[in-house]
């Protein structure tokens, strides 16, 4: 068996274990990061893309958002699509902020870039691991692959591996709540290599169903369709995707996405999920091991960031002057900023999408209020407030 030590042991290269990884690194704190997949699969997962300004401030001020600001595409506003006519949000003349499209896996390639220049111990393809005495003063990260096992003694340990993750799991029973709501759809997501064909994102209200149209650069589209939660891909070929697309997203004016080849496609299932607390003895969560959202209000990277913000500040506070208040206080600050987002999502996944079998009634109600948000300049505020980001402190 090989041992290793390290301050932070942290788990998973996503968004959440990378940027913690480096934040930890500005404040002279060493960490060691475990990941199942290899670093390819993590730089070319396609998944969100819109960035709040608080976190691309957040990426800038951590020194790694150069290609950000020359690749990133600064929106202003976004559509929100109702009876085939688009009606625009403008967010910077609401709240004087806008947010940025930029790929996650753009941001994973910086920071894996980042943390490898800076001699960041990254452990790719790592294989199977599980967490030994995370309520002592020395928790243990065990991996174990090939027959072979390693241990690394940490300070503390970090649970960044997603909804799928262990760490989630490490914690004693009966510590966590769980809250969650499923929905009775999922998204049908492609990326198309077609220029877009307008520059802000068209969230579109279809009695056929919920589309987003959205981008991911000059020469490269995304785009989801509603669908059934347990749509079968196979039975989408491009022509049929297309054709759908076409049929919900084209408008009175004439305006429609252009068609291209379709680069990839999957099917993404809707969830909003929490768990409390954030924290058990030296194990702290962060990012979507502690908290799903569903796609509609671009929240789930920002809320990952926006964890190990306050993650980097209170292991900073502990190691630097020895106060761990911060520390101990991390889950209940955190989870204020989770509920605000989680209440968004929400929100704007009722607003917009077709629940079948919903009353007569409430298919009114929702035609109702998507005119008040579109007619409504307080009402526009609110979503604007909350789609370009939440102040970090104070939410
Ligand atoms: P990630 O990105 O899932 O990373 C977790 C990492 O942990 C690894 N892992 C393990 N490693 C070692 N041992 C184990 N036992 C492990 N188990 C797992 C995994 O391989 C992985 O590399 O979590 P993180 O860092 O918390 O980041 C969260 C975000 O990825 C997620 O919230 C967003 O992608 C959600 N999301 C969106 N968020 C936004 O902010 N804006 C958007 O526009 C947006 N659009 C989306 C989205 C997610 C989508 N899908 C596919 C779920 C659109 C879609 C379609
Ligand atoms: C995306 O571009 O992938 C995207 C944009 C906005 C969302 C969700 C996903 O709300």
């Amino acid at each position: 068996m090989a041992r290793f030590e390290t301050q932070v042991g942290i788990v998973g290269a996503g968004p959440a274990g990378l940027m913690l990884s480096h934040l930890l690194h500005l404040r002279g704190i060493h960490s060691i990061v475990l990941e199942a997949k290899p670093r390819a699969y993590c730089e070319e997962r396609v998944r969100a893309g819109v960035l709040e300004h608080t976190s691309v401030q957040m990426l800038h001020d951590a020194g790694v958002g150069a290609r950000l600001e020359r690749e990133g595409l600064r929106h202003e506003g976004i559509e929100l699509g109702l009876n085939g006519v688009r009606h625009r949000i403008p967010f910077v003349e609401l709240t004087g902020k806008y947010v940025t499209v930029y790929g996650q896996q753009e941001v994973v390639k910086d920071l894996i870039a980042r943390r490898l220049a800076d001699g960041g111990d990254l452990r790719f393809e790592c294989g199977d691991v599980s967490l030994v005495g995370i309520d002592s003063d020395k928790p243990r990260m065990l991996v174990s692959r090939d027959g072979q096992s390693d241990e690394i003694r940490c300070d503390y340990i970090a649970g960044c591996d997603g909804y799928h993750g262990i760490c989630r799991d490490a914690f004693p029973q009966n510590v966590l709540s769980i809250y969650e709501r499923s929905y009775p759809f999922a998204w049908l997501g492609i990326l198309a290599e077609a220029a877009p064909s307008q520059e802000e994102l068209v969230y579109m209200h279809h009695p056929r169903g919920f589309a987003l149209y959205s981008m991911r650069s000059p020469k490269v589209t995304r785009l989801y369709l509603q669908c059934k939660p347990d749509e079968d891909i196979q039975e989408w070929s491009d022509d049929r995707i297309w054709t759908e697309l076409q049929a919900r997203l084209t408008c009175v004016d004439g305006w429609r996405p252009f068609e291209g080849r379709v680069l990839q496609k999957s099917v993404t299932g809707m969830r909003s999920f929490v768990v409390e607390p954030l924290q058990f003895g030296r194990l702290f969560l962060a990012g979507d091991s502690a908290h799903i959202v569903p796609p509609t209000g671009a929240k789930g990277m920002n809320l990952a960031l926006a964890d190990v913000h306050h993650l980097a500040i209170a292991l900073g506070s502990d190691y630097g002057v020895g106060d761990d208040r911060l520390l101990q206080n991390y889950s209940q600050t955190c989870l204020r900023r989770i509920w605000k987002a989680q209440r968004f999502s929400w929100w704007m996944t009722s607003l917009l999408h077709r629940f079948e079998n919903e009353s007569a009634f409430d298919q009114k109600r929702q035609l109702a209020e998507l005119e008040y948000v579109i007619n409504s300049r307080a009402a526009a505020t609110s979503l604007a407030e909350n789609y370009v980001g939440l102040p970090l402190e104070g939410v």
